[in-house]
């Protein structure tokens, strides 16, 4: 895969008058089948199928994409970084197991396959890596950056965030030595006041200004140049923050929201001046943590300058065994009554939810995952009827960032019978949270290449009939695509929440499918039935 701005070569081709490939480009027509349902006679419905045709253009050329994290000393920022050095240089390291090599474990895009057809001579499924569905970045080629308020070098970050074996630090610690992160700006009402002793890398000033605007601005570009990127994406792996309250004349419209950090409204977070830098800036930026970040205004300053945006809040243990576990309970019938969600951990992230303020954000973020699984099944909820679902957090110094995670799933079965469900997940957090990170920046990032306008009838699929038909756009900037990696989905305002795990990645799959005019995958294997 060519990284240096260069087009790549498909891994395969469709063969359809409705794909035309190029050598900068793909272009696909594609027939979007849904159905609408109205009231009908006597209480009965109709339903009418219904086709859109869109056009889909996907620009190959893959860029050299820089990713800057907020919070790159922390446990998230010094794992993920250290694990694309690793894969890039194709590392073994010994462990008390044997010899360990470099992988991309957990990561979607690097490490799970999609269906892509049936053998024509066996009828067998032909499976191929998620990553050669479209021209994408290879995280190998990604250059990081990034903020932090702890002004430690990634390689004394790496030792204070235990996470790695020595074996491996060893072996990345003298590249890992020389990433220093950009000072950041700390405004301590927002995070934990037990994270005061790490704050010794600040850009001065305690509140919102333009000047910190400009700052991370400046960051931005000037990493972009010192590194000849063609792209930069930000990603906030920061401390999580207390909600920001939403104020009408503070933060509810793009301009209130530039006037208010212009005045130093003490209600603008650190993330929310981030949010409003990159999309100024021009780049996408990803909300890894559960606050409220993109208020209102930063929604809309994002739209107006057409910058992409995701969130909220890496998803990476329990939340995602819930939303897979919960789908399947209640698409098998069985009616879910309580979810008692415990987890605890002792790393950083674990003394910052400490505090309540923090604690809240996290507890909202977690809380909310169930709901349009529950309001699908009007056959075991009458409306408005939820299952019990608790969540607690709590600081364990001493299993650091092992996080273990505790779920008791009750639910009815048949005839008044119980079914009670307990797991326990068990590992270091941020190992699952790192491959999340770069799944986010490669499925952002060919967002940004990715472009579609309605098909007009006559109008040819080489662009010959551009002008007849309307220029191509891009997706809407609240990149709802992403939901996959993330507990609560940022989604475009108005438009609904999906937590189904199964329904977020079959979004992701069957978008990509599309751009190169395939089919969403059916499994029907009517091949296999109809003989
Ligand atoms: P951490 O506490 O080890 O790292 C956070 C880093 O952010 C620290 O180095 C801190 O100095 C820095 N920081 C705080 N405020 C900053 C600011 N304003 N600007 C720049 N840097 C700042 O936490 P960890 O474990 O890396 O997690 C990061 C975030 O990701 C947390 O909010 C956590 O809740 C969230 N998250 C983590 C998941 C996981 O599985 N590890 C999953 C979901 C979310
Ligand atoms: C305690 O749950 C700490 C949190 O930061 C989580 O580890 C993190 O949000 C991951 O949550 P989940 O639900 O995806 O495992």
């Amino acid at each position: 895969v060519a990284s240096n701005g260069s087009a790549v070569r498909p891994r395969f081709t469709v063969n359809s008058p409705n794909v035309v490939y190029s050598d900068a480009e793909i272009r696909s027509k594609y027939t979007y089948r849904t159905a609408m349902v109205t009231e009908g006679e006597n209480g009965t419905r109709v339903v009418t199928p219904r086709e859109t045709v869109y056009d889909f253009k996907v620009d190959t050329k893959v860029p050299k994409l820089g990713v800057m994290l907020v919070g790159w000393g922390g446990n998230n920022g010094t794992t993920v970084t250290a694990g694309i050095i690793a894969n890039r240089r194709g590392l073994v390291w010994e462990t008390r197991n044997g010899l360990q090599a470099a992988n991309y474990y957990g990561s979607v895009v690097m490490g799970s396959t999609l269906k892509l057809g049936t053998d024509a001579k066996t009828l067998e499924d032909v499976n191929i890596p998620f990553h050669d569905v479209l021209p994408m970045v290879h995280p190998n080629d990604l250059v990081v950056g990034g903020w932090d308020i702890s002004g430690l070098n990634l390689a004394e970050a790496m030792d204070r965030a235990k996470v790695l074996e020595p074996t491996l630090k060893a072996l990345v610690r003298k590249e890992m030595a020389e990433m220093v992160p950009f000072p950041s700006i700390y405004y301590p009402d927002f995070i934990a006041a037990n994270q005061e002793d790490r704050a010794d890398n600040l850009i001065p000033g305690s509140k919102a200004c333009m000047a910190h605007v400009d700052q991370i601005r400046k960051d931005i570009r000037d990493f972009k140049a010192a590194n000849t990127l063609d792209k930069v994406i930000v990603q906030w792996t920061a401390n999580t923050e207390r909600y920001a309250d939403i104020i009408p004349g503070v933060n509810d419209t793009a301009d209130n929201l530039l006037k208010a950090i212009e005045a130093g409204h003490e209600e603008v977070s650190p993330s929310t001046v981030f949010a409003v830098a990159c999309a100024l800036e021009g780049a996408p930026f990803i909300n890894g943590s559960p606050q409220n970040t993109f208020v209102p205004g930063a929604i809309e300053l994002a739209e107006k300058h057409g910058a992409f945006i995701g969130g909220d809040d890496f998803k990476s243990g329990q939340t995602k065994m819930k939303s897979a576990l919960v789908d399947f309970l209640i698409n098998a019938g069985i009616k879910l009554t309580s979810i008692a969600s415990y987890n605890h951990l002792g790393n950083n992230d674990g003394k910052n939810l400490s505090s309540h303020k923090q604690f809240r954000s996290k507890e909202i973020s977690k809380s909310n995952v169930v709901d349009d699984m529950v309001a699908a099944n009007s056959v075991l909820y009458a409306k408005d009827e939820h299952p019990d679902h608790i969540v607690v957090i709590k600081y364990v110094p001493a299993v650091g960032d092992s996080k273990r995670a505790m779920d008791e799933y009750c639910g009815e079965i048949f005839l008044g019978g119980h079914q009670t469900i307990s797991i326990t997940n068990v590992c270091e957090d941020s190992l699952l949270a790192s491959p999340l990170i770069i799944d986010l920046v490669v499925v952002a990032e060919l967002m940004t290449r990715v472009q579609w306008r309605l098909h007009a009838e006559g109008g040819g699929n080489d662009g010959s009939a551009e002008s007849a038909q309307g220029g191509y756009k891009s997706f809407h900037s609240v990149l709802s695509v992403l939901s996959y990696m993330l507990k609560a989905p940022l989604t475009p305002p108005g438009t609904p929440v999906v937590n189904s795990l199964a329904k977020q990645r079959a979004a992701l799959a069957n978008i990509f499918r599309a751009c190169v005019g395939l089919e969403p995958e059916n499994d029907m294997t009517l091949e296999h039935k109809l003989f």
